[in-house]
């Protein structure tokens, strides 16, 4: 009796751990990436994934399909969004059109791994999820800034009779400046440059070089603003079906790649002394011109982000300022 009663119960038990054996299968997640292959954010990314799936075996793997060739850098959150692909890397300027709120990622005060602990990644994740049916997994760019680089010499913040390329990142900004700008995907700043339709672009203080455009390139504007955000999103259905041995892993995984965002310091570091000897001059100003130019950056954003999410951007700015 008793040994058919166990008999029964271990039926029981295997029946209810057949589905998550079931959904504990090997999962091949489809990669893409906003940003062109050559750009060391990618390079950075496949490296990440080359671990992965050395030590997903069996459990998860990742397929990088490509960059931009493959999904065009705007539409990245609309295939994420809709399951086209599973997951991206991206920064939040080339999914604004899905929602304003990721713009404002660049605006944090603090890093991720206090994110995680003061409710932002909570929030983030609140919206994201709602709000384009996404699961933001974390970030793989911080502590660096972005600037503004130039063609044509400015002795003050003024870029009246300027025209900029930019994306949603310094559109509010160099708009408030006087620019006229013009938003492209990073594949397309060279031409842009080489072809004159541009005086000048924003982009991070690291990966000029890895485009070319340092030979189309006269002055760097400094200070830099913003903190620069790289991230990593998911298509929400795919995180949900994962398992949670799945999940956990991705997130270990994750994790080891934010630790190594401390080696951004030492990146900008080294590319700011290599834009000097290529020849690239920095424009600056005077301290107190500096600090309005860099509270106007700041002030012009969250005033763009919370006109466009009255319910969250607010919410954002609290989670983001120190
Ligand atoms: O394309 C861009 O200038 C941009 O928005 C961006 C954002 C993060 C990192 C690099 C570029």
């Amino acid at each position: 009796m008793r040994l058919l009663r166990n008999a029964g119960l271990a039926a029981l038990a295997a029946a209810l751990l057949a589905p998550v054996a079931a959904s504990a299968q090997q999962v091949t997640l489809r990669a893409v990436s906003g940003f062109p292959e050559n750009t060391s954010y990618v390079t950075k990314f496949n490296a990440w994934i080359a671990q992965v799936n050395a030590e997903g075996k069996g459990l998860l793997q990742i397929n990088f399909i490509g960059g931009p060739k493959a999904i065009p850098t705007f539409e990245v959150g609309n295939a994420a969004r809709t399951g086209v692909v599973d997951m991206v890397l991206t920064t939040g300027a080339f999914y604004t059109n899905l929602m304003p709120e990721a713009d404002a990622l660049k605006l944090a005060q603090m890093g991720i791994a206090e994110q995680r602990k003061n409710g932002a990644f909570e929030l983030i994740n609140k919206i994201w999820n709602e709000k384009a049916n996404l699961y933001y997994l974390g970030r793989t760019c911080e502590d660096q800034e972005f600037h503004l680089y130039l063609n044509k010499k400015i002795d003050k913040p003024d870029l009246t009779g300027l025209k900029i390329r930019v994306t949603p990142v310094y559109r509010d900004f160099f708009q408030s400046l006087g620019a006229t700008v013009m938003t492209t995907a990073p594949g397309e700043v060279y031409t842009a440059l080489e072809r004159g339709v541009v005086d000048g672009y924003g982009w991070p203080i690291h990966g000029i070089f890895d485009l070319n455009w340092h030979e189309k390139t006269k002055y760097r504007v400094d200070p830099g603003f913003y903190n620069v955000e790289v991230s990593i999103i998911m298509n929400l259905d795919a995180w949900k079906k994962l398992s949670a041995a799945q999940r956990q892993f991705l997130q270990k995984h994750m994790l080891a790649l934010e630790a190594k965002n401390s080696e951004w310091r030492k990146i900008s570091d080294e590319e700011t002394k290599r834009q000097a000897s290529v020849g690239i001059q920095t424009i600056s100003f005077d301290a107190e011109t500096s600090k309005k130019y860099l509270a106007r950056a700041t002030e012009v954003a969250w005033a763009s982000i919370i006109k466009s999410s009255p319910q969250y951007g607010p919410q954002l700015r609290k989670v983001f300022t120190r």
